[in-house]
């Protein structure tokens, strides 16, 4: 039936793990200072910087507009891309280490949607690697099989706000919007889910809880677990935590 519920697809940084802040960020200033750059990226200029999703265009946006003195280098392209990659690095190993932890409530709906049989997929618009390492390190090795697709990174030209990357996943799904929900925490994360046509759940963090979230089915704190409720932030719905059966409500609402 094309109105039921068939799959959940979720963002990553900020929506699965609170990654930007602690992780992305220090990852970016500790390969900044292995190339001897000495670029700092602090917490509130990094907030700025969110406004451009995906590492290597970050970089970019960095230099047009916070660092215009920087000469760039003959081999720019590659520049950017190696710095990327020691920032990739860096990411991976944080979370071998296991210093990001999955939010609130995040485990708890996967393993639930996983029992009920409910299609799970990733769209996201960090590095594949990335995703594998937070996801193995936080739900178990086995884990990145419970997603049907990955979809991550430069799989498409066109990063988050553009729907590209949810489009892909669902086309690869084999379904259309109006059988998904999308799960989000930024603005960018909204317009691209919402330009797929998709309903989307929001949980807030830091870096997005003055962000535009217009069209959105809920706005919660976080997706919150039986003994640490949620906080409903824009909608008219009464939650205590988001589970399944909240999910499917606000799906067909
Ligand atoms: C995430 C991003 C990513 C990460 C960094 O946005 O914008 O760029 O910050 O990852 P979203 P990479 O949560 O909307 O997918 O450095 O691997 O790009
Ligand atoms: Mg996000």
């Amino acid at each position: 039936m094309a109105n039921e519920l068939q799959a959940l697809i979720f963002d990553v940084d900020g929506t699965l793990a609170d990654t930007e802040r602690d992780g992305h960020r220090v990852a970016f200033n500790a390969a900044f200072v292995e190339a001897e750059l000495y670029w700092e990226w602090s917490e509130a200029l990094y907030g700025e910087l969110l406004s451009v999703t995906g590492g290597k265009e970050r970089i970019r946006f960095y230099l047009e507009k916070f660092n215009t003195d920087f000469e760039k280098p003959a081999q720019f392209d590659e520049f950017v891309a190696g710095l990327h990659a020691a920032k990739t690095r860096h990411f991976v190993e944080m979370m071998q280490r296991g210093e990001i932890p999955l939010r609130p409530g995040v485990e708890r709906l996967i393993k639930e949607a996983r029992t009920a049989n409910m299609r799970l997929a990733i769209a996201t618009t960090t590095t594949p690697a990335n995703v594998e390492a937070l996801i193995s390190n936080t739900l178990g090795s086995e884990a990145m099989q419970w997603f049907e697709v990955i979809a991550a990174g430069d799989v498409v030209p066109a990063k988050k706000p553009a729907p590209d990357i949810y489009t892909y996943a669902m086309e690869k799904m084999g379904l259309q919007a109006e059988q998904c929900i999308a799960f989000e925490d930024s603005r960018n994360g909204i317009l691209s889910s919402q330009g797929a046509g998709l309903k989307t759940i929001i949980t807030i963090n830091g870096y997005t809880k003055e962000d535009d979230f217009s069209g959105a089915v809920v706005v919660l704190d976080q997706m919150g677990e039986p003994n640490a409720p949620c906080q409903v932030l824009q909608g008219d719905v009464e939650l205590t935590c988001l589970d399944l059966a909240a999910v499917q409500r606000l799906f067909l609402a």
